[in-house]
């Protein structure tokens, strides 16, 4: 094999899901992106600008979603595709999982047939280790022609390396040749593609093997494109060769792949499973697991609800805000600004200050503060791939497959992001089914966060009817959508990354910026709903809104007419609508049933304001609305018929008294 050096303007982080991309991206740029143990936590395309190792100039550095092949069957390996097809002079920084080097050598051989310079990085070099593996990486780079550098992301072992190697990628121009026929198809395809820094080998086998949309992309490039004749071309080889074309490709890069790794890696006996192996294995059985999961709601509920909600917020609402800083600043309007309208708008009933800003600050941030630190130790040790296992089988009975419960898990941080992460479901079908149900039944973690403290705090039955409520119509919702929906739905397949001890760091770090997003997007919106509020009441059209609502809140749900203002909240934020409600029922405006049901309705109601909008970028307009209208209507049935079964039901009634 021959090998030349090369120095690129732009390098770009390429791997299998997991494997610690993101880490070294933020260790090389500095910039923060999300890591977590789970496959899938990067879905778009993220830059920094870096000095040249070389001195001299920049290097523009692309931390990519994990891809598992070249020929993308999901959203986010589409994303990662894209971004190599549209780089015209990048090297690759390929970032391996040391103890899945098959893997990661699969789309090392898609990665050289496209052309590009590579790097290769054997990360988690410490995990390797544990297991006893062991890499030769010195024949390791003389058999793939390019520079091999060991790695333990966590500790910045390897980083100088990197650095040094980001000035020089060596470019590998021979990799696997096929069977003569495919070979044969692929000379031929040749002339007929166009010139561009992708190599065509690459763009000829990806036909081949059936990439269909890679066709409809290089039309864009070339209009001239002989689409007839290529596919005429692809149809012929496929007729001449004997098995799928996409297999019998695939089948000798595998060959390639193990006479490297037959080659270059030696794996001890292997170790008697570890303790922390033994755990992670419960945690996904379908019985044992089921325990493990009520523990860690449980711990959640104590940890967001009880301390979070109850002690935390219970200060800062009542000693910090009531005694201190609302108190003050009235003293100082009351001086500074003596005008009557004002006052009101910012201290008043529906004040800016004194609503907005207490409930964003004092009762939702401190909540959502607690559950994004126990969120992202579940994320960060390992455990949402399990609990995606264990419900695989639920969620399969409601067409969708077990890698679904990821996004919908992930909603329970903020059903927005969530609504990205469903880009790592194969078919469209299964998106369209969890952005759905993301928006009707998966509270974010602000909701979720006042619903347990506060309902918690009044009720425990009261808690646990919406809870199953809620639960009872994502299941008949995902049931029936899955019927009616046109389309397939895919096979189930994650990687299960070990149990890992959580880092401090980065959960202090992740923390600190999903607060930081918190008070960036949602106070404002807090602040605007209740200013809206107080404009409506002062223009009187609250009362018209109410009483123009009011058949349906009081005749379907029960409603007394002032939850129309927690509802109006509640399509800016849903948290908000929820500490709305709260605020009734401490005034003492809502029963414990009208607070269940009205609880209930704010859960399934329409997703938030940010919420609507992903769902528009990601399914178009008419989609996002259909959706949100049927939410919308199904809320308000739902609700009618819990009030009509809590209201005459002597069994429920008995526990709401
Ligand atoms: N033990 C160990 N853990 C690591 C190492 N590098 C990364 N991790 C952990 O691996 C997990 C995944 O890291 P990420 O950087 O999010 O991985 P990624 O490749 O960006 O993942 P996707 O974006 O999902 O494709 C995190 O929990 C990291 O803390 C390493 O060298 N050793
Ligand atoms: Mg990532």
């Amino acid at each position: 094999m021959t090998s030349k050096l090369h120095t690129p303007q732009t390098v770009i982080l390429v791997g299998n899901p997991n494997v610690g991309k993101s880490v070294i991206f933020g260790l090389l740029t500095g910039k923060y992106v999300t890591v977590s143990n789970y496959p899938g936590t990067s879905v778009e395309v993220v830059e920094g600008i870096i000095a040249a190792p070389a001195g001299g100039g920049t290097l523009k550095i692309i931390d990519s979603p994990g891809v598992n092949s070249l020929i993308p069957k999901s959203e986010d390996e589409e994303v990662t595709r894209r971004i190599l097809l549209s780089t015209a002079e990048g090297g690759i920084l390929q970032i391996a999982d040391a103890k899945n080097l098959k893997r990661a050598l699969l789309i090392n051989s898609q990665l050289s047939d496209m052309g590009f310079p590579i790097t290769l990085v054997l990360n988690m070099y410490d995990e390797a280790e544990e297991r006893g593996i062991r890499i030769d990486t010195e024949r390791l780079e003389q058999m793939l022609g390019m520079a091999v550098i060991p790695a333990v992301a966590t500790e910045r072992r390897g980083l100088r390396q990197i650095r040094r190697s980001l000035g020089q990628f060596r470019h590998r121009e021979e990799t696997v040749r096929f069977h003569p026929v495919i070979e044969a198809g692929v000379a031929q395809l040749d002339g007929l593609l166009p010139e561009g820094h992708l190599s065509k080998r690459f763009l000829a086998l990806a036909l081949l093997a059936g990439d269909r949309k890679l066709l409809g992309m290089l039309q864009a490039i070339q209009a001239d494109l002989p689409v007839a004749r290529i596919e005429e071309i692809i149809a012929a080889t496929a007729e001449a060769y004997p098995k799928p074309l996409g297999y019998g490709i695939l089948k000798k890069r595998q060959v390639w792949v193990d006479r490297i790794f037959q080659a270059c890696v030696r794996a001890a006996k292997p170790v008697r499973s570890s303790r922390r192996e033994q755990l992670g294995n419960w945690a996904m059985h379908p019985w044992y697991g089921i325990p493990i999961l009520l523990m860690l709601l449980y711990i959640m509920y104590l940890f967001v609800g009880r301390f979070g909600a109850g002690v935390c917020v219970d200060y800062l609402e009542s000693v910090v805000f009531g005694e201190w800083i609302t108190p003050l600043i009235s003293r100082v309007l009351a001086v500074a600004l003596p005008f009557r309208l004002v006052q009101d708008a910012l201290v008043g009933e529906y004040g800016i200050l004194s609503v907005g800003l207490t409930y964003s600050v004092a009762i939702v941030l401190p909540v959502v503060s607690f559950f994004f630190i126990f969120f992202g130790l579940l994320e960060d040790s390992g455990y949402l791939p399990r609990l995606t296992v264990m419900s695989n089988k639920i969620f399969k009975k409601i067409g969708l497959n077990g890698r679904a419960v990821l996004p919908m898990v992930l909603g329970l941080g903020c059903d927005t992001m969530a609504t990205l992460t469903t880009r790592i479901l194969d078919t469209k079908k299964e998106r369209i089914i969890a952005t759905l149900l993301l928006a009707l039944g998966v509270p974010c973690s602000a909701q979720l966060g006042v619903i347990m403290g506060l309902l918690g705090g009044i009720s425990l039955s009261a808690l646990i009817v919406v809870a199953v409520t809620v639960l009872l119509q994502l299941l008949i919702v995902g049931y029936l959508a899955a019927k009616v929906l046109p389309g397939r739905s895919s096979d189930f397949l994650i990687e299960i990354p070990p149990l890992r001890i959580p880092q401090f760091s980065n959960i202090l770090v992740k923390t600190y910026h999903r607060v930081k997003w918190f008070l960036k997007e949602a106070v404002p919106l807090f602040m605007l709903g209740t200013f809206i509020l107080f404009v409506l009441s002062r223009l009187h059209l609250l009362s018209g809104i109410e009483r123009a609502i009011a058949p349906i809140l009081q005749g379907v749900l029960g409603l007394p007419d002032r939850t129309a203002e927690a509802f109006i909240l509640g399509f800016l934020r849903r948290d908000y609508g929820s500490a709305g409600l709260f605020r009734l029922a401490e005034k003492g405006e809502l029963d414990l049933v009208q607070l269940t049901v009205s609880t209930t309705v704010m859960v399934l109601f329409v997703p938030c304001l940010a919420n609507y909008f992903v769902m528009i970028k990601e399914h178009g307009k008419k989609k996002a609305l259909y959706m949100v209208s049927f939410i919308l209507v199904y809320a308000v049935v739902v609700g009618g018929v819990l009030n009509m079964i809590l209201r005459e039901m002597p069994l429920f009634s008995g526990v709401f008294r």
